[in-house]
């Protein structure tokens, strides 16, 4: 019997892939953004699910709707996170949310690995573990230097299902070190450099903002938007935090402060997330009212109008 996994997109969502193609294991799997989980999983259990032996849930947080169901069956789930909002979860046998290991920010990868390698102690490798680390540091964000976000990046740039391939394929081989080869360390060097210039330059336009009472540092990026905010909060302690304000997709608040919860203040815009890092979605509406606002005559046009003028 075969198995199936359900998980991120993220470099922490697809690494339990490349840890199940090296057990051997026969399994499908599917990657979610985390607004398709409910939709997902309501349609899943339409389908007949006792052709998996075990069915692997990874770095998403699940719904009380959904445990509901996987409650009321009799399929073998196991779930692995390392979301703070998720930890309720643990009140079921098969879930294991674990923020912490060993008092360092874990992620799924690490949760998922550590299970694991007890049943396919083929696992036990040295370049495996030092990998898992690697997505552990790109996750949560505690790299020292430049290597995981680059690595990070390099998946970005190759694709997802080459990147599977080629980490599956690298860590079949008994080494005692996860290696780069010459063309990604070059790669992830120039790529450091390039991050650093686009930071420079946001930098340059940042404003100061009082919102709601906080003293924020307001920026307008489109990509590097984790390294962007990591580096002005860390730079500007005295702002409260660091708002990335990204038009075509959402606002990302970030701070270094202990004394400050993005996560609390991003509820205010009907977002949420952690302590130092959260979010909150920019809607349709939203970037109309900001054309409405600069172009002040407008008007929506939908698609099929346009489309009929061009046929006609
Ligand atoms: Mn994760």
């Amino acid at each position: 019997m075969k198995d199936l996994l359900i998980t991120h997109t993220d470099t922490d969502g697809i690494s339990p892939i490349i840890l199940l193609n090296l057990t051997g294991r026969k399994f499908e799997y599917k990657c979610l953004e985390i607004s398709e989980i409910e939709a997902y999983f309501q349609e899943l259990f339409q389908t007949d699910l006792s052709i998996y032996e075990n069915i692997y849930v990874c770095d998403l947080s699940l719904t009380p709707n959904i445990y509901a169901l996987i409650n009321s069956h009799d399929y073998h789930f196991l779930v692995f996170d390392h979301h703070a909002t998720h930890l309720f979860a643990n009140e079921y046998d098969y879930v294991t949310v674990k923020v912490t290991i060993d008092e360092r920010l874990t992620c799924a990868t690490e949760v998922f690995y550590r299970y694991l390698r007890e049943k396919y102690p083929i696992l036990n490798k040295p370049n495996i573990a030092e990998y898992v680390e690697i997505v552990r540091q790109i996750d949560t964000f505690t790299h020292t230097n430049f290597i995981p976000l680059g690595i990070a990046s390099y998946q970005s740039f190759i694709g997802k299902l080459d990147f599977i391939k080629l980490i599956t394929r690298r860590l079949k081989k008994d080494k005692d070190h996860f290696e780069l080869s010459t063309f990604e360390k070059r790669y992830i060097r120039l790529r450091e450099e390039e991050i650093k210039r686009y930071i420079e330059k946001r930098e340059t336009l940042m404003k100061r903002y009082r919102i709601k009472g906080y003293l924020c540092g307001v920026v307008f990026a489109e990509a590097n938007k984790s390294a962007l905010g990591n580096y002005l909060s860390k730079k500007y302690p005295e702002l409260d935090l660091i708002i990335i304000f990204d038009a075509s997709k959402s606002i990302s608040y970030r701070t270094e402060r202990d004394d400050v919860s993005v996560a609390t203040f991003a509820q205010v815009y009907s977002g949420g997330g952690h302590q130092k890092a959260s979010g909150s979605p920019f809607t349709d509406e939203d970037r109309e009212s900001i054309l409405k606002n600069y172009f002040h005559d407008i008007e929506a046009v939908n698609d099929t109008e346009t489309t009929d003028e061009v046929i006609s």
